[in-house]
């Protein structure tokens, strides 16, 4: 008879690692849970996207200025009703939202952390059918009671308490950390489960892949411009050339990266000198988890989690990928400064 090895289901992951904080009851589990729960219904609709009329537009710009596509406004509805009705979180930060969403009713208003999130990032990728990913991050709140403020979210990546992602790809995954590691679940849908499939998840030692968006080059600094010209010398010692590869969906960029060992770049330009991704709720998440991951990520210049948040959606350039690929495109900004 052949056994199955040992499924352990995400939950049981969570609740095992709960019981490694001794003072824990329990609030980051649920809450944990609450995202994968919104994550299984936001994928459900993903899928059965390109059958029924959920794909196309609102007709609405979000706070970036960029048309909502339907996916986004239901994921961003799907992630707040969970996190609303969970308890456990006073107050979100979203990409879909300007201001912060306070939840001061006495059951939230008691909830000791708060949430910055892309409900659905990658989403201008939504009808070509190409991977897109949800990001999460959790930070337990700064003010007293009632409901989470500004304040709260505003907290730089070092502040983080939780950070992950859903990746709705050819399998749907979720890959989060709480400091402990990096740990990837991917979900059974046939029982709507989300199974620990990639432990203990960290960057390979071989460096393969560089991922920008070249079409962007004549705007770059000269630093990067250089670096992506070292990316393609012949070396065979430090296996390059490397190989390009870049899809436009950063959740699909960076998960990729992180299994096969590359580094993601989206620098500041000339057009854009903050360049285009979101510190709060984009670069700090997916920073936190590439350092739990053993890499490493930074502006060009200073280390992401050290950067304070200024504005709920203030922009960064974003440097993310095993450690000596990012000190390398570091160098050279120095260098060509
Ligand atoms: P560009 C998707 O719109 C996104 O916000 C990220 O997911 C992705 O990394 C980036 O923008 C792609 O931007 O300018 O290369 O299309």
């Amino acid at each position: 008879m052949v056994h199955r090895s040992r499924i352990t289901t995400l939950t049981e992951f969570i609740i095992q690692r709960q019981s490694e904080y001794p003072h824990a009851k329990g609030a980051l589990t649920r809450l944990l849970n609450d995202i994968a729960t919104a994550a299984k219904i936001v994928n459900r609709e993903i899928n059965a996207a390109g059958l029924v009329d959920i794909l196309g537009t609102v007709g609405k710009e979000n706070v970036q200025g960029e048309t909502q596509k339907k996916l986004d406004v239901f994921a961003n509805e799907m992630f707040i009703t969970a996190l609303k009705g969970g308890g456990e979180c006073c107050a979100i930060a979203s990409e879909e939202n300007e201001k912060v969403i306070s939840f001061s009713n006495e059951f939230s208003g008691l909830g000791k952390y708060v949430i910055a999130m892309d409900p659905l990032d990658g989403s201008s990728n939504i009808e070509s059918n190409v991977s897109i990913g949800t990001i999460f991050s959790i930070y337990r709140r700064v003010s007293d009671a009632g409901g989470g403020t500004q304040e709260d979210l505003l907290q730089p990546g070092l502040n983080l308490t939780a950070a992950g992602y859903i990746i709705y790809g050819s399998s749907t995954m979720l890959v989060y950390t709480t400091g402990k590691g990096v740990n990837g679940f991917t979900l059974d849908p046939s029982v709507g489960i989300f199974c620990l499939s990639h432990p203990d998840m960290h960057y390979p030692e071989k460096e393969t892949i560089y991922s920008i968006n070249e079409g962007n080059y004549i705007y770059f600094p000269e630093g990067v411009k250089r670096y992506i010209k070292y990316c393609q010398e012949i070396d065979k010692e430090t296996n390059r050339p490397y190989t390009s590869r870049y899809i436009g969906s950063l959740v699909a960029d960076f998960h990729r990266n992180l299994i096969k060992g590359g580094i993601f770049m989206y620098p500041g330009t000339t057009v854009q000198p903050n360049g285009k991704l979101r510190l709060l709720y984009e670069c700090s998440p997916i920073a936190f988890i590439a350092e739990q991951a053993g890499g490493k990520a930074s502006d060009g210049y200073r280390r992401i989690t050290e950067i304070d948040p200024e504005t709920l959606h203030q922009r960064s350039p974003f440097f993310v990928g095993p450690k000596n690929m990012v000190e390398k495109v570091e160098a050279f900004m120095k260098e060509y400064a």
